[in-house]
């Protein structure tokens, strides 16, 4: 049985370059692309945050650092603004050695004279290279997991990369819960919601063909903002401490 992500790229076989598919153009192929990453330093531990648009990257990446979005230094959040390139953060804890990179959410763009949508292959060309330079992968959405971030897990995945998943804005989920099962919270908290969650993202990821099983702990249900982050509301503390024990 076909996976399904190489179901999807072979009825898009038939499309042509830059427009090709994750298939048809290997990130070596795309490895020139532009930009690049900084020099690497020696034991320098590099964790990539790829997603959806407006999934929480560059808000969790602020929390983890210890600021809000208008803080100084901060990354740029809102419901408008994409960041258009990688950019690193350094750790506050391990500023020398541990680095994390806000990557551009997937791209709508219009390409080869045609409406593009989200293209994979198009996403390596451009940052099939500073892909390459990090060691883990934090792939962020909110809600359920979609078909983009999936495929930029992927091609993580193939590049040899760990992968972890984080479903964001739970704090959302738990209002939107409220609002539709109000009596759900009757005898459950937002903890029995939070691995309700985590066993349905598993099963999609098992469902779609994901190449090996996921575990509990690579499932990652947080709300990204701040006070949040700061008070290791749901799993924040799993995820901080994920990021702050990778290795090379
Ligand atoms: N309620 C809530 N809002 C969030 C959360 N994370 C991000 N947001 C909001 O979602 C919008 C997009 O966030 P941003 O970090 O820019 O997303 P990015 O495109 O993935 O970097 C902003 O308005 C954030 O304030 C979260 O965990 N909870
Ligand atoms: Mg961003």
């Amino acid at each position: 049985m076909g996976s399904w992500w190489s179901s999807t790229s072979s009825s898009s076989s038939s499309s042509s370059s830059p427009s090709s598919s994750y298939h048809e153009q290997s990130w070596e192929e795309a490895h020139d692309s532009k930009p690049v990453p900084q020099r690497r330093r020696p034991g320098e531990v590099r964790v990539g945050v790829v997603g959806d648009p407006g999934a929480g990257k560059s808000t969790f990446i602020n929390s983890v650092r210890g600021l809000r979005p208008r803080d100084p230094g901060a990354a740029r959040v809102g419901l408008t603004h994409t960041t258009a390139e990688p950019t690193e953060y350094p750790h506050p804890d391990r500023p020398d050695d541990l680095v994390l990179i806000d990557f551009p959410g997937v791209l709508l763009r219009r390409h080869a004279g045609r409406f593009g949508d989200f293209n994979i292959g198009q996403y390596l060309l451009e940052f099939g290279s500073y892909m390459q330079s990090c060691d883990v992968f934090l792939v962020f959405c909110r809600g359920r997991i979609q078909h983009n971030p999936v495929s930029i897990a992927l091609a993580a995945h193939r590049m040899g990369k760990r992968v972890l998943f984080v479903r964001s804005q739970f704090d959302k989920d738990v209002a939107d819960k409220e609002n539709d099962d109000p009596e759900y919270f009757d005898d459950k908290c937002s903890v029995h919601l939070m691995e309700e969650l985590r066993q349905d993202y598993i099963r999609v990821l098992r469902d779609v063909g994901w190449p090996r099983d996921v575990s509990d702990d690579e499932v990652f249900i947080i709300s990204g903002r701040l006070e949040y982050v700061t008070q290791d509301m749901w799993d924040a503390l799993e995820l901080k401490n994920a990021i702050f024990g990778q290795r090379r």
